[in-house]
């Protein structure tokens, strides 16, 4: 164990015991982390969300919505200083106004304090009268959660590692060719160690582009306000009796302070302090993408969902010391582009995709729930008619203004007919394509008390929150 680490364990042993000390006189808090790949729908997620708590009149399955638990909610300022806030006020504006849009896309954690008014229900609740609860919601990547495999590893093996599957890439062939003209005895120059990390990081970027989940350090690919910064600048390299002022000694360097000052403090200011967890993804994007792309999701979750399996890394079960996120959502997004009738098929899916990684290790204790579903919902159900047969539609706006009905396709109502293909390397769907369409917003009246539309927003909050606000 290395000296950090004691430091770490130690902190988060007096805050816990504070903790429990405090519990009795501060208002309960749950911490609830909002996580997916780029593009899979968590800033239209947090922003609908909030909204249809804020006017709970769309949220029928929520209980403590429901039965009028819920008195008032209401936005406070966060109780993190340092991690920029959730922008909810210009998103929900973005997605509500008079010319609705998609938010911008965002590529930060970021976090948002919503206090509940509660008064539980039932004689015992009657007695206590109303308590507030505070939902701490942090908006992060699942991009950064690859790294934890870094922790473990130290620069020489993670460049032996990379270089050796660089070597089997033929677009790695730029890298490998200007790693080639260094050596472990090459004199530190900035601007060669620049060049280094810049080709490196177009592999990398080309890697995630061509479908491989392998592409750690994280952050080089969505690096956010380090962008540029030394911690940032680094690439593998063959460091093996590297002297002192050398590239390879600087470059050695500086992957210990991206591990020591990136994703160490990730881990421990944010992650490790989640009660509940929702994992979005973009099911019927990639399957609209092909097997290859579904395989690489499924991998890709897997590598990431390890995260949720402490034991796995000695730094992460030293920071949680037992503590650990108790329920996680697995939540197939943007599931307005299905009829309801085809909705079940995504969430069998959505559940065959974590499966493996699921029964692997039950998420240490964790329970876990899958479900398709849409923050905003962009269209209306239709029924078409199909040289005389009924298929089951959608319409919706696209961006030019002009309203469309649309039909995806049909999804399997076997899961493993996705999987086995994916897993063998098919080329295509033996079933047939799976499209996707660009709906933008819908413009509308929302009634005095309602949220924004939604398809099953209630069911995922009453499967995240629902039980801490009885
Ligand atoms: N039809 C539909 N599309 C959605 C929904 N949610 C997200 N989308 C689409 O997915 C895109 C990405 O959504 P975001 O919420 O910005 O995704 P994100 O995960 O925050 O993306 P980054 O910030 O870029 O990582 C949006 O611009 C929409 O086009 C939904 O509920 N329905
Ligand atoms: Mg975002």
């Amino acid at each position: 164990m290395i000296i950090s680490d004691i430091a770490e364990g130690v902190t988060r042993s007096v805050s816990g015991v504070t903790d429990t000390v405090a519990g009795f006189f501060v208002d309960p808090v749950i911490r609830l982390g909002v996580t997916g790949l780029s593009r899979a729908g968590k800033t239209v997620f947090i922003t609908s969300l909030v909204a249809n708590l804020l006017d709970r009149g769309r949220m029928p399955q929520l209980v403590a919505a429901a039965n009028g638990s819920i008195q008032t909610a209401y936005l406070q300022p966060q109780p993190d200083d340092t991690v920029p806030r959730f922008e909810f006020e210009d998103h929900l504006m973005a997605m509500t106004g008079t010319s609705p849009r998609w938010p911008d896309s965002t590529r930060a954690v970021s976090e948002l304090r919503l206090s509940l008014k509660v008064q539980p229900q039932g004689l015992f609740g009657a007695l206590g009268g109303p308590k507030t609860v505070h939902l701490d919601i942090i908006d992060y990547p699942g991009e950064w959660l690859l790294d934890l495999s870094l922790l473990d590893k130290d620069f020489r093996t993670w460049s032996r590692e990379t270089l050796a599957r660089m070597e089997k890439r033929d677009f790695a062939a730029e890298y490998l060719a200007a790693v080639a003209k260094v050596s472990a005895k090459t004199s530190y120059a900035e601007p060669q160690v620049q060049d280094l990390a810049r080709t490196f990081t177009t592999y990398l970027k080309d890697a995630r582009s061509r479908g491989f989940s392998d592409c750690t350090p994280g952050r080089f690919l969505l690096p956010g306000d380090l962008e540029g910064s030394p911690v940032l600048t680094f690439a593998p390299m063959d460091a093996s009796g590297a002297a002192r002022r050398t590239i390879a000694r600087e470059m050695e360097r500086r992957f210990e302070a991206y591990k020591a000052k990136v994703v160490r403090p990730f881990f421990r200011d944010h992650f490790a302090r989640l009660d509940r967890q929702v994992v979005l993804v973009d099911v019927l994007g990639a399957i609209h993408d092909g097997p290859r792309a579904v395989e690489d999701l499924r991998q890709t979750m897997a590598d990431i969902l390890g995260a949720f399996r402490p034991g796995r890394n000695a730094f992460l079960s030293q920071l949680l010391l037992g503590k650990r996120v108790d329920r996680i959502l697995f939540a197939a997004t943007k599931a307005d582009h299905l009829h309801h009738e085809q909705h079940g098929r995504l969430t069998a899916i959505m559940d065959a995709l974590t499966r493996e990684a699921r029964d692997r290790a039950q998420f240490a204790g964790a329970e876990t729930q899958a479900v398709s579903l849409a923050a905003l919902r962009t269209t209306t159900e239709d029924r078409l008619d199909h040289g005389g047969r009924q298929i089951a539609a959608v319409t919706g706006m696209l961006a030019s203004g002009k309203r469309a009905a649309f039909y995806p396709g049909e999804l399997p109502t076997d899961a493993s007919r996705i999987l086995a293909p994916a897993r063998e390397g098919a080329e295509d769907w033996p079933f047939g394509d799976v499209q996707v369409q660009s709906f933008v917003p819908p413009v509308q009246d929302i009634a005095p008390g309602d949220g924004p539309p939604h398809i099953r927003l209630d069911k995922a909050a009453e499967f995240l929150i629902g039980d801490r606000l009885r």
